[in-house]
């Protein structure tokens, strides 16, 4: 929105929380908002997307939306992944690395011809799924066509649903003319299926994903870490250089896993059944918030040039311009993701809902705890239970943005005159069910497992800078090639996290490890990012530093700027994790040399040292 934009809709949506509007009137502010964000210069519209020179932000330059009516339809819940019978089969020779079927396929160190992994794949049989990217169209703004990528066509892209310990192979079919990466963010996955960039599927090739979906191993034990077992994941694409791109045109969806210690969670009736097959599995909604940049002839705006973060006309959710969800008197558990390019929101109710945090990234909280909203950079996520019981029916409630920001350089603070619904809420029903959950602040959820000052061998540090009217890591630009940190595998180190480049805002990603936040400018950290995270707000000049432990998988993996635009201006870093045996000293030999990627990219895996108790992912 721009920074006009805002203020159209505050007075109206103010007046209307004050009672003295009409429903009519809300609709009207609804879209005044809307219009007010098409004052934007006009451009001139080529093709399917729009080439703009320059450097400087959207903002300023975004062409008017199209005209629509807020809230009028009901929020989509994305399909299902439904199992795929995949021809030919993952594993076989006609699906193995260099074939003409799959080019890349199930990485060596995991087939399951490998002897260490004959045993879990004789027990398991892995699920199957199939994701092609196609182009297709999309409508966030019903009536109006959008040119996009989906996967299997759909945008969002359909949501997967596992169990922790079901190993699983997605084959991506890419079916676009750009390359195109698979990453499962906040998964504990091998570095083959971890969607590193330089992994490319390129036109017309497919690379099926193994995901063994496995706990990482108490230290010093035999016993599956239950603390790390993940809720609420997404998939997105993680192409070098395009991964701004593909995402903001589609390539992204929810990944939800499940375990026997939630699902203990959902029997005690501390939370609504996952399920989304029953009629419990209703009160769990997974709501994905974007800022699209639509064009006033539905095309999406895209400007390449864009180095700071490109800034969206249009809130969305689930794929959806502004709709609404009709609830009941009881309480729900959301599943928000800011799935932004650039935009950091703040979301809070507009009437005082009661609200639990339950989660933070990928995994539950150690206890529910009470918060008013909530402020999160691209792609962090924030699981809450919110309590809907005591508002009679008809009540409207706004979820909304209260945090304003005009460009890619970062938030400009908490605005509240200011503030830009995302959703509308209608809730229905007149008999209250305020005991529907048995959940309050202080119920214990998933247990953490701390990770210890004394255990931390190796201290790093990395700055965050702007350089060249790009973006560095230590003063260094991304490079395939480099070994950024090398990481013993079983290793706990101590990172350093430091953004002195002003008023620019970079939310750090860190793949393969959750990582445990210590402070945040020499401060403890907040409680509900105190246990386990996988992106860490990293605002204007801020320090964060930060507890890992590196366990399992062994290869490179990279770490990166979220603003997906940063990331693909070369705001990401590179580990390589090697195996080093205590006893003899003998280490796997590096895989990144600094001379070349030695990974070619037909080549389908990484070779592995796997000879240690976690050789056998399930135990
Ligand atoms: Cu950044």
């Amino acid at each position: 929105m721009s920074t006009k934009s805002p203020k159209v809709i505050s007075s109206e949506a103010n007046a209307a929380l004050n009672g003295s509007l009409s429903r009519r009137d809300v609709l009207k502010g609804g879209m005044a908002a809307i219009l007010a964000a098409g004052l934007f210069p006009r451009l001139n519209v080529s093709g399917k997307t729009i080439v703009l020179g320059g450097d400087s932000s959207d903002a300023g330059k975004l062409p008017p939306a199209p005209f629509f009516m807020p809230f009028t339809t009901e929020v989509p819940r994305p399909s299902r992944l439904a199992p795929a019978r995949l021809l030919p089969a993952p594993g076989s020779p006609e699906a193995s690395c260099g074939s003409e079927a799959v080019l890349h396929g199930i990485a060596p160190e995991f087939h399951k011809t490998h002897p260490t992994h004959r045993k879990d794949w004789d027990r398991f049989r892995p699920a199957h799924y199939l994701l092609e990217i196609q182009p297709t169209v999309h409508q966030f703004i019903a009536g109006i066509d959008t040119p996009c990528i989906g996967y299997n066509g759909i945008v969002p892209g359909p949501t997967i649903r596992a169990h922790c310990g079901q190993p699983m192979v997605v084959r991506m079919a890419n079916r676009i003319d750009l390359e195109s990466s698979l990453h499962l963010h906040g998964s504990h996955s091998p570095s083959h299926s971890d969607g590193h960039p330089n992994f490319y599927c390129f036109p017309n090739e497919s690379r099926d994903y193994y995901y063994p979906n496995a706990l990482p191993l108490m230290p010093g034990s035999t016993t599956p870490d239950v603390s790390e077992a993940p809720s609420t994941m997404w998939y997105h694409d993680h192409g070098n250089d395009v991964t701004a791109h593909n995402v903001a045109h589609g390539l992204a969806g929810f990944c939800i896993f499940t375990d026997d210690l939630e699902k203990g969670l959902v029997n005690a009736n501390v939370l609504p059944s996952v399920d989304e097959g029953t009629a419990q599995g209703r009160y769990d909604v997974p709501l994905v918030l974007q800022d699209q940049a639509i064009n006033a002839d539905g095309t999406l705006y895209w400007d390449p040039l864009n180095h700071d973060g490109r800034i969206g006309n249009v809130f969305c959710v689930n794929g959806l311009a502004q709709p609404k969800l009709t609830v009941e008197r009881r309480r729900y558990r959301f599943r928000l993701l800011n799935g932004c390019v650039a935009r950091v929101v703040h979301l809070r109710f507009s009437h005082r809902v009661p609200t639990l945090q339950i989660g933070n990234d990928s995994w539950l909280l150690p206890q529910a705890i009470a918060v008013s909203g909530v402020r999160l950079t691209p792609a962090k996520r924030a699981d809450w239970i919110v309590d809907f019981s005591s508002f009679p029916e008809g009540t409207e409630i706004y979820l909304e943005n209260i945090m304003e920001q005009t460009d890619g350089r970062g938030p400009k603070g908490l605005n509240i005159p200011a503030r830009v619904p995302f959703m509308k809420i209608v809730v229905t029903g007149k008999t209250p069910q305020p005991n529907s959950l048995d959940i309050k602040a202080g119920t214990p959820l998933r247990p953490h497992e701390a990770i210890h000052a004394d255990e931390v061998t190796v201290v790093r540090q990395f700055d965050f800078e702007r350089k060249n009217g790009a973006w560095v890591v230590n003063g260094e630009f991304w490079n395939p090639a480099r070994c950024d940190a090398d990481i013993k595998r079983g290793a706990v180190e101590k990172w350093i996290l430091k953004n002195g480049s002003g008023g620019w805002w970079h939310p750090i990603h860190i793949h393969l490890e959750s990582h445990q936040i210590q402070t945040v400018n020499g401060a403890p950290a907040p409680q509900i990012w105190a246990a386990k995270s996988d992106t860490t707000e990293l605002g204007g000049n801020t320090t964060v530093e930060m507890f890992m432990r590196f366990r399992t998988f062994t290869g490179p993996f990279v770490f990166h700027c979220h603003n997906t635009n940063h990331e693909d201006m070369r705001m990401m870093k590179q580990m390589e994790v090697r195996h080093h045996d205590p006893v003899t000293g003998i280490e796997d030999p590096p895989l990144l040399n600094g001379q070349f990627f030695s990974i070619p990219p037909d080549v389908c895996g990484i070779p592995q040292h796997i000879i240690d108790t976690e050789a056998h992912l399930f135990t």
